[in-house]
């Protein structure tokens, strides 16, 4: 019979070093890929293209159980869409929301339940139930007894990176040894653990569309990645002024009345500003060989949020007049209303 690899749910082989489910030797419970990623954090052996084919669908349509959605509390658009629901099929489901420790601490439990929630009411969709994951014992223990009340068997569904295994992880108290990374793709396939009278289903990510981190490298990646807990800076500014998040897009912010930004990105993300006057320079220093889409948003409320996909957001308080989004890809901006 076949063996798994306990972190990441690939077939594991002797064969081919090349190939993904190398192991050195048979008797051994995970692949190299899996050692050397949790040893050494090797990211050359991470790639998109090898969870790209899973039909997850279909591998969710053979098993009996409750869904688990995965939601990330730093990107709930992003993280809680239709194609999730639609991987669920007619199973039962509910939703935790991971990572709220990342989100400055303004942000109540109540706070992200909403937004969640509207975010559920623009889908038309409805879930038994929904769980902020607070990584207390006590809170992980309520997560177990919530769960065991529609199923036991349970199965983690969720966008690439958003923390299924991580969560399998704290709630067997990290006797499941999944595989579990910073960069997205990490889990290859499903891979079945069971704790006490629980089977958990870890599964490998929804892979998203086309978005900034596919432009860099994965060992970039790690700038960019919001994974502590954020410090937003202010800027008080009374010009139009330019934002450069680089390599990939610039903003620009038009106001007639001084206005503040507050920026929730990684503490390594390049950002830089400067006048709409003196842009060009940076510009063309830095942007201008890429073909670049342009996006204009007229502003009517006086306190929203700019979302950049996987980077983070723009809080944006003043009287706007206008935004225009220089970018090296489509789509990878909206706007909402402000979080905080
Ligand atoms: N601070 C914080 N980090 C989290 C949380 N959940 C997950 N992470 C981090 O997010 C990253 C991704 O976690 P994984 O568990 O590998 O995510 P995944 O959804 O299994 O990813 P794939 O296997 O690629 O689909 C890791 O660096 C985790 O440490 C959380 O609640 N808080
Ligand atoms: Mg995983």
């Amino acid at each position: 019979m076949s063996k798994i690899c306990k972190g990441c749910g690939i077939e594991l082989q002797s064969i081919d070093s090349s190939k993904l489910g190398y192991c050195q030797k048979p008797e051994q419970d995970i692949c190299q890929r899996c050692y050397r990623l949790s040893h050494y954090g090797d990211t050359s052996l991470i790639h998109k293209s090898d969870t790209e084919h899973i039909d997850l669908k279909k591998t969710i349509s053979e098993l009996e159980g409750l869904c688990l959605l995965v939601v990330d509390a730093l990107d709930i658009e992003g993280s809680l869409s239709q194609a999730l629901f639609d991987v669920c099929q007619d199973k039962p489901v509910a939703i935790v929301c991971t990572k709220k420790d990342i989100l400055p601490s303004t942000v109540s439990v109540e706070k992200l339940e909403r937004a969640i929630a509207l975010r559920l009411r623009s889908l038309k969709q409805k879930v038994l139930w929904l769980h902020i994951i607070l990584h207390t014992s006590d809170d992980y223990q309520a997560l177990l007894d919530q769960c065991r009340e529609v199923d036991h068997n349970i199965i983690f569904v969720g966008y690439v990176n958003r923390g299924k295994s991580t969560l399998i992880n704290a709630l067997c108290q990290q006797s499941s040894g999944l595989t579990v990374s910073v960069y997205p793709h990490t889990s290859l396939n499903l891979n079945q653990v069971t704790y006490e009278d629980l089977t958990f289903y870890d599964t490998p990510g929804i892979v998203d569309e086309l978005s900034f981190l596919d432009l860099i490298s994965i060992k970039e990646y790690k700038q960019y990645a919001l994974s502590k807990k954020i410090k937003p800076n202010t800027y008080q500014c009374d010009s139009p002024q330019s934002f450069f998040i680089l390599p990939f897009l610039v903003i620009e912010i038009y106001a007639s009345e001084p206005y503040s930004i507050t920026t929730y990105l990684s503490n390594t993300c390049p950002l830089h500003r400067v006048s709409v006057s003196r842009e060009e320079h940076y510009y063309l220093s830095h942007l201008s060989d890429y073909p670049m889409d342009i996006q204009s948003y007229d502003i009517e409320n006086d306190k929203l949020d700019l979302v950049i996909k996987h980077i983070g957001w723009f809080s944006i308080k003043g009287k706007i007049d206008q935004i225009v989004v220089k970018s090296r890809l489509k789509d990878q901006t909206h706007l909402r209303k402000a979080m905080l």
